[in-house]
């Protein structure tokens, strides 16, 4: 075969291998469609006493500059996650309580796992972390609500700037995103 002809086929099976390669990229669902979900975790200094509420709030309006405020009283617009008493509870905006099933206390964390896309997907989420007494006193928080995107960032460690010390020390929350 002549150098040209060579060259012609060499084109066609480039063609065709990048055709194929588009086809199984096409065909592959996205972490979405497959029902990633969100892994939060507030990490305490110590064992996070059962006698105390422990919130997450999280906002999907998608607008970093807006988030909760780190007063549970004010969070009419947020999915609101809660452990009082060893159970959890899930509320949507503007909702009522529900019982939650993502949640797990380890050594030294309070965890919620939610599906994506009961948050409705949202590309950007503004995360607070709050934890009261009994009466809503309350007790430790971040000093301010943290952003994260799920779909370009797996894993958002934002630590507590100031150390509260006391009998409930949040010290970082972590995100871990699965698909
Ligand atoms: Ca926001």
């Amino acid at each position: 075969m002549s150098q040209k002809t060579w060259l012609l086929l060499l084109a066609l099976l480039l063609g065709i291998s990048l055709g194929i390669m588009g086809c199984a990229r096409g065909e592959q669902p996205s972490w979405e469609e497959e029902g990633g979900e969100l892994t939060i975790s507030a990490i305490f200094a110590s064992s996070p006493p059962l006698d105390y509420v422990y919130y997450f709030a999280i906002d999907t309006d998608e607008n970093v500059l807006t988030g909760p405020s780190s007063n549970p009283d004010e969070w009419a617009n947020y999915f609101i996650f809660r452990m009082e008493n060893g159970n959890f509870y899930q509320r949507e905006p503007g909702g009522l309580d529900q019982f939650f099933t993502g949640g797990t206390v380890t050594d030294n964390a309070v965890q919620i796992t939610v599906p994506l896309e009961e948050l409705g997907e949202p590309e950007i989420v503004d995360i607070m972390v709050v934890v009261t007494d009994s009466a809503g006193n309350t007790v430790d928080n971040l000093s301010r609500y943290f952003s994260m995107r799920p779909g370009l960032q797996r894993f958002y460690s934002y630590s507590r700037t100031d150390a509260s010390g006391g009998e409930v020390d949040l010290l970082r929350v972590e995100v871990e995103v699965k698909s």
